[in-house]
């Protein structure tokens, strides 16, 4: 039996009721050996990882990986959210029985980390001084160290986080055993996996994977999951898969801050991360917060909504981030910035690493190339086309490496909110802004926010789906409990930002992207500061206020009269279909509140009336 005291001890980890759990668990899965991370271990660690042939170097400071090839994007099939009553059935959720759910990932976990290390992982989802700290501390056990190397980049760790707890209670238990993943049956009807919150009891059982939101369980099963529950159980707060930017308009001085959803892999790192385009850099600077999660809670001094990103890292998708498309995102992957790369394309002989999009094509040499299953690209028969990189391969790397991180980003007081945007890839209908200034009309938008899915997820990529708010592989309970939530604690607020939908993906009949996306998106976020503050007055139209082609400020746009004219219409023979898809997608949730009905009457009398 591993001696899991005087690893405890040796690490200072003093929190009795963690050292009860580490202990339970150690029990359970077996190791062979304990160890408490600390931050600061990261460059011991990494080398270790080296040796072990876990990492590959990419460069001065810059670290590679590779995870099974059957394991390489979250699995929303085998995820469950599972609590002691059924009242918290969504229809996303996939809830499970707690009991039945604890009690079968504890039998797959049984002695399945013996002969590893079980690392115990004290970490914070949240600025150090947060008032949200009672809902931001865990422990995640794992026994993969590619997976603490990625944790220790996402998340604070270390094991003052959890002595110093006010609740020495109060922190997350996240069990992550990576299992035998050859012999797992993934994607098929023996599939081996489970990835559980077990929300009540504030447990994270994540066995079958050593992948992104599979595995970082501070990430996405916290930081989304079990803090969604959270939320509302406290009735303090709200958890949304969220980016978070500032914006500040150098000339009069006036400063914004936007947060909102759109689905995985739909370009929220890229929003969060950009630079506003060349020709208004001289009057405005972009600021980065956070690119995957929000908490949003009111502060009673001024009534206003605040925010903050509680990870310490970025996860973000490889594909097509280029000079062109998000250079911050480049800078932030340098030398010395101690990046792991996941699944994108690696040259064993120069330690490059290339992904689709990075360059126009790929290396013309292939000598040294290998695709992210490790076959060399020199071998591949002369009709494979297949991508070199894994569509959902990624990059992680800490926010301070950012170079336009906000001065503010660890600031524990969060920052006021003005905007809360929702967007999706929508190839037609959705213009390229709405603003909505009516709370129950913009929790009725990110209700019904409809988006084609990608390969973040297994299996679903190009279906168009809805996702409410963007966080439908992430719900904790029931969606209409959810809207009430966001209406109880928005609606708490006496100075709410305003709402708004976008959308960087409208399409023409031969596949181009009518709007040139990615910097020049700042332009629509513009417009809707303007908007709040009064200063432009749009056109109303029945599904929110659009901007008129003056009031946008397209200096040094590249777009089509006809795209631009298209992408700031409404469709409303288009639209009235929609409301029909919308009716019945809401039909679906359980205790919708009225007001949210009345949102969506309102909204389809008004296209009535214009048709
Ligand atoms: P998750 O980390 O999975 O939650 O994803 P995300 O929402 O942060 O997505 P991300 O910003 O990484 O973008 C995903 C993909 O969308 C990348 O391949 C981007 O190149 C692409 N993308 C982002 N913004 C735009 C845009 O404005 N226009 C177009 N056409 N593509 C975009
Ligand atoms: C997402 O899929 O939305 C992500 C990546 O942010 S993961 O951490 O794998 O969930
Ligand atoms: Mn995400």
């Amino acid at each position: 039996m591993v001696d899991v005291n005087s690893a405890l001890d040796e690490a200072g980890l003093t929190n009795p009721r963690v050292r009860e759990y580490v202990a339970e668990w150690a029990a359970i899965t077996q190791p062979d050996r304990v160890e408490v991370v600390d931050a600061a271990d990261d460059a011991r660690l990494v080398q270790e990882a080296l040796d072990a042939g876990e990492l590959l170097p990419a460069g001065e400071g810059r670290y590679y990986s590779r995870s099974y090839f059957k394991d390489t994007a979250r699995s929303e099939e085998r995820t469950v959210v599972a609590t002691s009553t059924e009242d918290d059935k969504g229809v996303y959720n996939n809830w499970k029985p707690a009991a039945e759910m604890t009690e079968l990932l504890t039998d797959r976990m049984r002695g399945a980390s013996a002969g590893k290390t079980m690392y115990v992982i004290p970490y914070l989802m949240a600025p150090p001084g947060s008032p949200l700290t009672p809902y931001a501390a865990g422990v995640e056990l794992t026994d993969s160290r590619p997976v603490v190397l990625h944790m220790i980049r996402m998340s604070r760790v270390g094991a003052s986080y959890v002595n110093e707890l006010e609740d020495p209670n109060s922190f997350v238990r996240a069990v992550h055993v990576t299992g035998d993943l050859e012999n797992l049956g993934q994607g098929t009807p023996d599939d081996q996996r489970y990835f559980a919150t077990v929300a009540d009891e504030r447990t994270i059982l994540h066995f079958g994977s050593s992948y992104g939101g599979n595995a970082l369980l501070g990430k996405i099963a916290h930081g989304l999951r079990q803090a969604c529950y959270d939320g509302r159980a406290s009735g303090v707060f709200l958890a949304e898969q969220f980016m978070l930017l500032g914006i500040t308009d150098k000339e009069t001085g006036k400063r914004w801050h936007i947060c909102g959803g759109f689905p995985s892999a739909s370009g929220k790192t890229n929003l969060a991360m950009t630079l506003a385009p060349d020709a208004l850099g001289d009057r405005y600077h972009v600021e980065f917060y956070g690119d995957d999660i929000a908490w949003l809670w009111v502060n009673p001094d001024d009534g206003r909504v605040y925010g903050m990103n509680p990870e310490f890292g970025v996860f973000g998708v490889a594909k097509d981030t280029n000079e062109k498309t998000n250079p911050t995102a480049l800078e932030s992957i340098g030398d010395g910035s101690g990046v792991i790369f996941t699944n994108v394309a690696y040259n064993e002989q120069t330690h490059e690493v290339w992904w689709e999009g990075m360059t126009k094509s790929p290396p013309a040499d292939v000598t040294g190339w290998q695709d992210w299953k490790g076959e060399l690209i020199s071998e591949r028969a002369a009709d494979d086309t297949s991508p070199w990189a894994h569509p959902n391969s990624r990059f992680t790397t800490t926010l301070d490496n950012v170079p336009n991180v906000a001065a503010d980003f660890e600031d524990p007081a969060g920052v006021p909110i003005d905007a809360i945007i929702f967007g999706g890839r929508t190839s037609d209908r959705e213009p390229l802004v709405r603003a909505i200034t009516d709370l129950a009309e913009g929790v009725y938008d990110g209700l019904t926010l409809g988006a084609e899915a990608t390969f973040a997820a297994e299996g679903v990529d190009g279906q168009l789906r809805y996702d409410p708010m963007s966080m439908r592989p992430f719900m904790a309970y029931g969606e209409g409990d959810y809207a009430a939530h966001w209406l109880k604690i928005i609606g708490a607020a006496t100075d709410r930002p305003i709402f708004a939908h976008v959308n960087w993906f409208q399409r023409g009949e031969d596949g181009h992207f009518r709007w040139p996306g990615y910097r020049e998106n700042l332009r629509a976020l513009l417009w809707l500061a303007r908007f709040k503050d009064g200063d432009v007055t749009g056109r109303q139209t029945p599904v929110g206020v659009l901007p008129t082609v003056e009031e946008l400020e397209l200096e040094g746009v590249e777009i089509t009269p006809e795209d631009l004219e298209i992408i700031l219409t409404i469709d409303n023979e288009r639209w009235r279909q929609e409301m029909g898809f919308r009716e019945a997608h809401l039909k679906a949730f359980d205790r919708l509140p009225e007001e949210i009905w009345e949102a969506h009457r309102r909204v389809s009398a008004a296209l009535d009336a214009e048709a």
